[in-house]
């Protein structure tokens, strides 16, 4: 397997409108983001991957976008960003764009010239757009992830245009070749500009089938289900291997593509060595676990044994031919102590735990902002404290329809809700949480008085010089990155356990996902001369036999063996 710095590398990702407000305004900002680089130096990160911060009239917090050359007014200027880039860059921190190219916002220029005529209009290819049928109806019965009809009459050219999110996201037709070429002129606009990479938003979805059949109909939903015909699509490969032709290939970046609905065979065409097109995937197995009718809406148990399935089954998928992206939480996600752990008597083992697990996987990790400091979700009393337009929605269709009751739908957004992760970072004791010296576009979780930065770097204990530590290791040790991963103790519902093995030596890695004690036993397969405690999140005695181990709640362990 080749090596290469975007294997080796740890990536954080920032939401850049919580992260840190420099103005006052309420909303985080590129000078915010500026002013904490060295907080990320500290923490030893290699990658910034930013969400989106062109032009925006915010539908979808930065997801639908006006202009792609330039930055959103409350974010800052082209000059800011110039200057956050440097700095970065001066601290050996590179910085991955995220690029949304399946849709614009429906303010682009593209769209307003799109939607003016159907006749000699270089423009309306750029989307695509169908008559209804006979009787009016849309052109399909496929739903929007954010709710409603993916589709949206315009009474100007008296047809539909295709939004798989918002109305106010209209999709690109992919299909046009001249489309393609704006978008890799764009991405070599921002590349010569020095940024390192980009993370691709929902990047399987833009080839769809021509036809667009109709989806089938699930119990319990209104529309139709469309992703057949638009993940992982017919011409999804041809795209990519052009853009990579056209754009990638030219520079030494970092590519990752986010893709619902990519499973490990996909993943192997959409990363392998020879298929020229991604480096990575982002998949949504682990994530997606418990989910029930209404998806993330009505959330169930979950198994550790299942989520140790997803990750084999990904570690030994990709382990000769392509790379792992390896992640808890993003901007769309809950918290990772609050989603897979305890956030409440063990949020600190917990947090410990799950970086631990995370991090010795193969692959890159990605730290999404705040999970450094064990930051939790948050639960608003009043529907109107959410921000997030998918919660809202959700909200609106799943109640009215009499499908969820309050109650029910309130307890799936504290589970569930993408706002969980996009509260501001918690970076002092003070009044919100030191963000802004403002009011915040979203308020910040009351818990920032025990939970936020100032703390963490005051203990030496913390969460954060865990993270830190982690981050060391895989610099020191090359088989954190290389090794070969090994599922043990597969059945085990308490213990996830697994080894990696590079030339001589062995990591062994044991999670307890439990507030319960059970014990470890290690194979009698795994032969070894001597041991060697790497980390933990308890103290652990130099010497302890690890033939059999009573573990603590959510204790984590990496021996090195060799
Ligand atoms: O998300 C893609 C996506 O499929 C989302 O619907 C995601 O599954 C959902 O938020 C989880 O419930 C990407 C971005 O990450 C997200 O923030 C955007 O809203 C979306 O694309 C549209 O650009
Ligand atoms: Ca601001």
């Amino acid at each position: 397997m080749e090596k290469t710095w975007w294997k080796e590398a740890v990536v954080y990702q920032v939401y850049p409108r919580s992260f840190m407000d420099s103005n006052g305004d309420g909303i985080g900002d590129l000078r915010g983001i500026t002013s904490k680089l060295d907080y990320l130096k500290e923490l030893g990160i290699d990658v910034i991957w930013l969400s989106p911060v062109y032009q925006s009239p915010n539908d979808d917090n930065g997801y639908d976008i006006s202009d792609y050359q330039d930055i959103m007014k409350e974010f800052g200027t082209l000059d800011d960003f110039a200057e956050m880039l440097t700095e970065a860059h001066k601290r050996g921190i590179k910085i991955m764009m995220d690029l949304v190219v399946n849709h614009t916002s429906d303010e682009h220029i593209w769209f307003i010239k799109s939607r003016e005529s159907k006749e000699n209009n270089p423009y309306r290819d750029y989307y695509i757009w169908r008559p209804g049928k006979v009787n009016g109806e849309p052109p399909n019965n496929w739903g929007s992830a954010f709710g409603g009809s993916a589709w949206e009459y315009d009474e100007k050219t008296g047809e539909y245009y295709l939004h798989l999110f918002s109305k106010k996201q209209p999709d690109l037709n992919w299909e046009n070749p001249v489309l393609r070429q704006e978008i890799y002129k764009m991405m070599r606009w921002w590349l010569d500009k020095g940024v390192d990479g980009f993370r691709m938003d929902v990047i399987n979805f833009i080839s769809k089938v021509e036809r667009l059949p109709n989806g089938e109909m699930k119990p319990g939903h209104k529309y139709g289900d469309g992703s057949p015909y638009y993940m992982n699509g017919p011409k999804i490969h041809d795209y990519l291997q052009e853009m990579n032709r056209e754009v990638l290939s030219k520079y030494d970046i970092i590519t990752v593509g986010e893709m619902p609905g990519v499973d490990v065979e996909e993943a192997k065409l959409y990363t392998g060595e020879s298929q020229n097109e991604l480096q990575m995937v982002f998949h949504f197995k682990h994530v997606g676990l418990g989910d029930g009718i209404y998806g993330k809406w009505s959330p169930g148990e979950w198994k550790l044994t299942d989520l140790k399935k997803i990750f084999a089954h990904w570690q030994y998928g990709l382990a000769d031919d392509g790379w792992n992206s390896l992640y808890w939480s993003n901007h769309d996600q809950p918290r990772a102590v609050s989603r897979f752990g305890n956030d409440k008597e063990y949020r600190v083992e917990t947090a410990k735990m799950l970086a631990t697990c995370l991090h010795l996987h193969q692959g890159t990790p990605y730290i999404y902002q705040g999970e450094e400091i064990g930051m939790t979700n948050v639960q608003f009393q009043n529907l109107d404290d959410y921000r997030d337009i998918e919660t809202l929605n959700a909200y609106r269709d799943l109640v009215d329809s009499g499908n969820l009751s309050h109650e029910e739908m309130m307890a799936a957004i504290y589970q569930r809700s993408r706002d969980n992760a996009r509260t501001p970072m918690q970076w002092s004791n003070e009044a919100n949480g030191g963000f802004t010296t403002g009011t915040p576009w979203i308020q910040v979780n009351p818990n920032y008085k025990e939970i936020n930065v100032e703390e963490v770097l005051n203990d030496h204990n913390s969460i954060f010089y865990y993270y830190k530590k982690l981050i060391q290791l895989r610099k020191e040790h090359e088989i954190i990155v290389y090794g070969l991963y090994d599922l043990i103790l597969d059945d085990h519902e308490q213990i996830y356990a697994f080894t990696r093995t590079l030339d001589d030596e062995i990591l062994l890695i044991i999670c307890n996902f439990t507030s319960d004690t059970p014990v470890f036993e290690l194979p009698n397969n795994i032969t070894y001369e001597k041991h060697s405690l790497l980390i933990s999140n308890y103290d652990v005695k130099e010497d302890e036999i690890i033939q059999s181990i009573i573990l603590r709640p959510y204790e984590a362990r990496v021996y090195l063996l060799k």
